[in-house]
């Protein structure tokens, strides 16, 4: 097992789309157990391989209450299949996007086909905080963040902030 390094906004790799994996096979396995302990050291409760930039449509979540209680969720080429008619409002956050929170407006509940880690076609419905931790895993896949949901006004006032961060890092250093 080993950590990842969290790739932060603004990056182009963050921007990219996420390329279909052909097979779950172990170098796919691998980064999934990666990507988990990656996100349970965060801590966090999602993670895309994007994140970790890796263009592959991965995505590992897990909303349990507590350590003991793990129940990791691990998804290949995550697909939407049915959207519910009711939204929801979440306060979002996102490891790429550190220390910033925005309400965001998502489906209440989704159907979601992948390949599990069996590399077996799959199907799950979630509704409430999963299914929004859901969508906002596989927006990464095709290069949008939350901050893409809130206005331009907002969103170039975040990445402002972020892009003055990393410069600060960097003049430290
Ligand atoms: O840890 C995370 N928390 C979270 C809270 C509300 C909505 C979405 C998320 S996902 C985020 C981790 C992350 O950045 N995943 O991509
Ligand atoms: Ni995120």
């Amino acid at each position: 097992m080993a950590l990842l390094p969290i790739l932060t906004a603004p990056d182009p790799r963050l921007k990219q789309k996420a390329a279909r994996v052909e097979a779950v096979d172990d170098s796919v396995r691998l980064l999934m157990e990666d990507m988990l302990e990656t996100m349970y050291q965060a801590p966090g409760i999602g993670l895309a391989a994007p994140q970790v930039g890796v263009q592959r449509r991965i995505i590992v979540v897990d909303i349990g209450k507590s350590e003991e209680d793990r129940q990791p969720i691990r998804m290949a080429n995550p697909e939407i299949v049915w959207v519910s008619e009711d939204d929801n409002t979440y306060e979002e956050g996102c490891l790429s996007v550190p220390e910033h929170y925005a309400e965001v407006v998502r489906p209440r509940a989704i159907r979601v086909r992948y390949l599990d880690e069996q590399n077996e076609i799959r199907e799950m419905e979630a509704d409430g905080l999963l299914a929004t931790v859901l969508q906002h895993e596989m927006d990464h896949l095709e290069g949008i963040l939350f901050i893409d949901h809130l206005s331009s006004l907002k969103r170039n006032m975040i990445l402002r902030k972020l892009l003055k961060s990393k410069k600060e890092a960097v003049a430290v250093r």
